[in-house]
């Protein structure tokens, strides 16, 4: 058994839109009605996902769910006379954000030694809510071996449960038993806290999780008001460091202890309110990042491209690698359309630790197959979409006929 991380990201589907459905989602509400571009945001993901594998890192992918998603209609009885938002969330190519997939535990944390993946109920939103479903139906497949995974229902409602945006892992490498922090909201405030803790505290009973190396958090109601509608927002961990704004949790020294007491190892780099504003942070999604641990023993940090386009945020990612800390490199990104909607690098993928040799190969990338992807993409997904051409006929055959064209090039006709 090896045991390494895989990240799995989402294929941008080819109905990829601004509609604006995420409240407390800044970047996606303020993009509201603006044509979207599936293709380019489709390759731009290819792109990520090339430039990790050239790091030398494993790289695996999940498909968009199939849209419109016509048994959302159908229960809806969505009609003219309906909210256009229920006609949209029918459409949203939201599954592209696999950091909200499921949460996962891996073997060396488990009671029973295998790798626990419960699918995210996503219940606060309804574009989201309709996910789980399709998703685990990927999961099922990708992850058959059940003698190394076990992949769960959702848990029930009312508990909303955004999977693993909300969720970190401490270790001292991948492979060696972690400490799992569960980051919750609490309610009331302007915007929804999407995760509950009743959720979490679920999903670490399901994964069979030793209570004892389980943290749960409370985030700073103040982040969520400010645009952090996931933890992701604000916070990224990586074996033992947590890559964090000052503002991040409730209570942020009393965070680090907690931690600090399951996972004596722990190595905070904190990035303080006066050096980066939690609004400059949330704008520029600097802790979106995919901080990874690479084959010569040291972690870079790979960020979109707005953080470069921040003055302070780039000042401070360059003093940080001037520096002696464990993160001793950052990439910069293009995820442009991905990020218009609020999903930064992190967002797209979610992470795996297993033996790549226990996954289904179909879900596992390589050169040939990004390129021959990026060939479907290039002839099928809309080059882009407008918002009156949501819910017409003409964009239902386009972007149907795209994900045939993936599934066949895939060799997945069980998702066709
Ligand atoms: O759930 N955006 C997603 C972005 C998810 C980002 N994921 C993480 N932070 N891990 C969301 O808010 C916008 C879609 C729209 O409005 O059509 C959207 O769903």
């Amino acid at each position: 058994m090896t045991l390494t991380e895989i990240n799995f990201d989402g294929i941008v589907g080819p109905s990829h839109n601004y509609a604006g459905l995420s409240l407390g989602n800044l970047a996606a509400t303020s993009h509201k009605g603006d044509t979207s571009y599936p293709r380019a945001a489709a390759l731009q993901g290819l792109a990520k996902m090339r430039s990790n594998m050239a790091l030398g890192l494993p790289q695996g992918f999940l498909l968009p769910l199939p849209r419109p998603n016509p048994a959302l209609l159908d229960r809806l009885a969505v009609d003219e006379t309906a909210n256009p938002a229920l006609l949209a969330s029918a459409w949203s190519a939201s599954s592209m954000w696999t950091a909200n997939a499921a949460t996962v535990s891996p073997t060396p944390d488990t009671a029973d030694g295998r790798c626990h993946l419960t699918p995210a109920n996503l219940v606060t939103m309804l574009h989201r809510a309709q996910e789980w479903p399709e998703t685990k139906r990927q999961l099922d497949i990708a992850f058959a071996d059940t003698a190394h995974f076990a992949v769960h229902d959702a848990v029930p409602p009312s508990y909303g449960d955004e999977g693993a945006a909300n969720h970190m892992r401490f270790c001292e490498g991948h492979a060696a038993a972690g400490v799992e922090v569960f980051v919750y909201g609490r309610p009331g405030g302007k915007f929804p806290a999407r995760q509950h803790e009743q959720a979490s505290r679920a999903v670490a009973r399901l994964h069979g999780l030793d209570p004892d190396r389980c943290v749960f958090i409370e985030q700073n109601g103040e982040a969520i008001e400010a645009g952090a509608f996931h933890n992701d927002v604000v916070s990224v961990a990586n074996e033992r460091v947590l890559f964090t704004h000052e503002r991040a949790f409730a209570d942020g020294h009393g965070a680090h202890e907690a931690i600090r007491a399951a996972f004596p190892a722990l190595e905070v780099v904190e990035v303080p309110e006066s050096a980066v504003s939690m609004e400059e942070a949330i704008r520029s999604y600097l802790f979106n990042a995919q901080l990874l641990s690479l084959p010569d023993g040291t972690m870079a940090l790979v960020v979109p491209l707005e953080c470069r386009e921040s003055a302070r945020v780039w000042d401070w990612l360059q003093a940080m690698v001037a520096g002696n800390g464990p993160i001793r490199r950052v990439i910069p990104v293009d995820v442009r359309q991905s990020m218009a909607n609020g999903g930064g690098p992190a967002c797209l993928r979610l992470r795996v630790v297993a033996d790549p040799a226990t996954v289904d190969p179909r879900f596992m990338l390589d050169e040939a197959k990004a390129g021959a992807m990026e060939d479907v993409i290039a002839r099928h997904w809309p080059e882009s979409i407008g918002p009156s051409e949501i819910g017409t006929d003409a964009l239902a055959d386009a972007v149907t006929r795209a994900r045939s064209a993936l599934t066949d090039l895939l060799e997945l006709p069980e998702l066709g």
